[in-house]
């Protein structure tokens, strides 16, 4: 009896200690593949133990028939002291200079795994074997040595190394020319070094003008793409050479640097300030997506994140070089392509991290503010036709700033034979709407009848026609909104509703149809007549 519990007790002793060498060797093990589909490609290529990269050594792993590059050469670039270089000093405000933490981010070093944030579909899309190489441009002023190393090493780990011609940086003037000329040890970067600071407009231009590939693609400098994140726009700009594609912009945090999915259902907009806005896709669209790799149409791009064929770039004028340090450049590009000939997509298969900022941490020569007005009113003067009116009704400080001359924007405009801006508000943005449109973006019932504003008027608004001032029996016609008596008929244009009858604010009087067939007309307000009762409809 005691011996067969000796027994027992020798045959669990034996066992738990095989079942803890099985479980040990298990845990070291790499992960498997089932594990590892549900996780990101760059997850499982960075969930061995690589923590950085090895100088002069490049391994491939292999997926499907494309081949990532798994660790990335860096030639003879010494990661560890380009970093340490510049350290942060205890009790430094990890936000002062560049705006976001900087201790988290130099923490991260030079690379790291982040999340897969596509749709699980994209993973299953396939791309041409011989898609073309691009230039990746990226203009940077005084980025944080740990964001900007980050940005190229990531292009390099998830991009298929054929896909990568050159990493063209643009030095605009940083304090520490290093910052930019160490990175140049890497196989594949170049650095510029503008002689002076000229802001990221003429930097990219310069940049775009140095590529040597077909393809170009901006980024800025505080990026991480994601897997897979290139393939998607050079495809599209492959089968198309007028196409300007860029990302879904995920979001790092400023503060801890986490990597946050975006949505997947928003494109760009802007409102009549130029001010760019994030949007919900509009809900016909929406509904009619029944495929989420689809691409999405977007009226303007964010500005610095895209692909676009050189040749494209060239022809549409590249960018407006008269304009300086930090934005409007995406509105002057957005509208160009469209009404010259191209679209803007964002694919939703392409992913790319972005550390959004609350403030600039650099300075403005001229000042922030007027910098913005003299970029953005370029680009109303050049593109927005009699639309800028509203522009300078939503931003009055911008009337009487210098711009510049816009000579030679126009120019080039005329020579591509680009369309008005009214076509690009009827065919790529008409949610955009138009001040005080709200009265005449509904029909009129009358009865059976409708008044309605004529087709290619869509945009007039109704007026009363007064000889000295309103009198009865003024005929009302609906007048196009255009040129420069645009914004004075404006305060003319007021009307409000009384019972069911509409009420012209200026003259007292009401809206009459009188005759049915005949020309409306302002009278009397008897609001319980049905020549003056009126039925708003909101056309959808
Ligand atoms: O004088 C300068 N010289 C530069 O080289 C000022 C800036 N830059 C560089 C800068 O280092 C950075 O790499 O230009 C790039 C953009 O500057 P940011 O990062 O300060 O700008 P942002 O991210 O706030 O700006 C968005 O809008 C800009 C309008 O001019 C540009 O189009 C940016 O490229 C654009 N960024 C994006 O679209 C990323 C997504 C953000 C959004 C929305
Ligand atoms: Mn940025």
């Amino acid at each position: 009896m005691r011996r067969i519990r000796a027994n027992a007790i020798a045959i669990l002793t034996v066992a738990w200690i095989l079942g803890t060498f099985y479980y040990l060797w298990q845990d070291s093990k790499p992960q498997s593949a089932a594990a590892s589909s549900s996780s990101s490609a760059s997850q499982t290529r960075r969930g061995h133990g690589q923590k950085a990269a090895v100088p002069g050594r490049l391994e491939i792993i292999h997926r499907d028939d494309r081949t990532i590059p798994l660790i990335v050469s860096l030639g003879s670039f010494d990661e560890k002291s380009y970093l340490s270089a510049k350290q942060l000093k205890p009790g430094d405000d990890p936000y002062r200079e560049h705006a976001f933490n900087l201790q988290e981010s130099d923490r991260l070093g030079g690379e790291r795994a982040i999340r897969d944030t596509r749709h699980y579909r994209c993973a299953a899309l396939n791309y041409d074997a011989d898609l073309p190489s691009t230039s990746i441009i990226i203009t940077f002023h005084n980025e944080a040595r740990s964001t900007l190393l980050r940005t190229i090493k990531s292009v390099l780990m998830r991009s298929p190394p054929s896909l990568i011609q050159e990493i063209i940086l643009i030095d605009d003037f940083s304090s520490d020319p290093e910052d930019c000329q160490l990175l140049t040890q890497i196989p594949k970067v170049r650095c510029l070094r503008n002689g002076r600071r000229e802001g990221l407009i003429r930097s990219r231009v310069r940049g775009a003008s140095s590529a040597s590939a077909s393809i170009l693609t901006f980024l800025d400098s505080h990026c991480e793409v994601n897997a897979d994140w290139l393939q998607p726009m050079i495809q599209r700009v492959k089968e198309d050479h007028t196409r300007v594609v860029s990302p879904i912009i995920d979001v790092i945090s400023l503060d801890n640097f986490a990597y946050l999915a975006a949505s997947a259902d928003l494109r760009g907009g802007f409102d009549w300030s130029l001010h760019f806005k994030w949007e919900q896709i509009p809900i016909e669209q929406k509904m009619a997506r029944n495929d989420p790799t689809q691409p999405i149409r977007t009226p303007v791009i964010a500005g610095g994140i895209f692909v676009m064929d050189k040749s494209w770039f060239n022809h549409l004028g590249q960018y407006d070089t008269h304009m300086d340090i930090w934005g409007g450049e995406n509105f002057e590009l957005s509208f160009r392509v469209w009404m010259c000939g191209g679209s803007l997509e964002i694919l939703p298969c392409s992913r790319v991290g972005h550390v959004f900022r609350k403030r600039h941490p650099y300075d403005f020569p001229e000042g922030n503010a007027l910098t913005y007005i003299k970029n953005t009113r370029r680009a109303a003067e050049v593109w927005m036709d009699e639309y800028k009116q509203y522009y300078y009704s939503a931003r009055p400080s911008a009337q009487g700033k210098a711009f510049g001359s816009i000579t030679d924007r126009l120019t080039l405009r005329r020579k591509l034979n680009c369309k008005p801006f009214r076509w690009y508000m009827e065919n790529v943005y008409p949610e955009l709407r138009v001040p005080e449109q709200e009265a005449v973006s509904s029909v009129l019932k009358q009865g059976g009848l409708c008044l309605e504003t004529r087709g290619t008027d869509g945009l007039g608004l109704a007026e009363c026609r007064g000889i000295g001032g309103s009198r009865p029996q003024s005929q009302v016609r609906i007048l196009p909104l255009g040129g420069d008596s645009g914004s004075h008929k404006l305060s003319l244009l007021k009307w409000k509703p009384k019972g069911p009858a509409l009420q012209h604010m200026v003259s007292g009087l009401c809206l009459d149809s009188q005759t049915p067939t005949g020309p409306l007309v302002i009278s009397q307000c008897r609001p319980q007549m049905a020549s003056q009762s009126w039925e708003p409809q909101i056309i959808t």
